[in-house]
């Protein structure tokens, strides 16, 4: 395959496909002690969310019991998931995240 953006153009309008990568979603599960802000923070620090679409996760996790956070490649997925961990073990809060195949 070429790297050339403009030869992947021309190969991609013959018969050779690029294979996108596989995605997955970040999810954040909801639990009784983790403060609602400092979910909202974990969202906009590690997420790039801001403070509307923030909440708006947020409560969505709160009341449905989980959420998507956003949608990745592996590693930038998995790299998310250790910072939120992170997080949440320096302030000793139980939040749980995980990433899973993008349906
Ligand atoms: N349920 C928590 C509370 O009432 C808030 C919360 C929201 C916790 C989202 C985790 O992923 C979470 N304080």
């Amino acid at each position: 395959i070429q790297t050339d953006n403009q030869q992947d153009t021309v190969l991609d309008r013959q018969a050779s496909k690029v294979a996108p990568p596989p995605m997955y979603q970040v999810v954040l599960l909801n639990d009784d002690y983790t403060p609602m802000e400092f979910v909202v923070n974990v969202l906009q620090r590690i997420f790039g969310k801001n403070e509307d679409e923030a909440a708006r996760i947020m409560l969505l996790v709160h009341h449905q019991g989980r959420g998507v956070c956003g949608v990745y490649t592996r590693d930038i997925a998995a790299t998310r998931v250790e910072m939120v961990r992170q997080m949440a073990r320096a302030r000793q809060h139980p939040l749980q995240c995980i990433m899973e195949p993008a349906p």
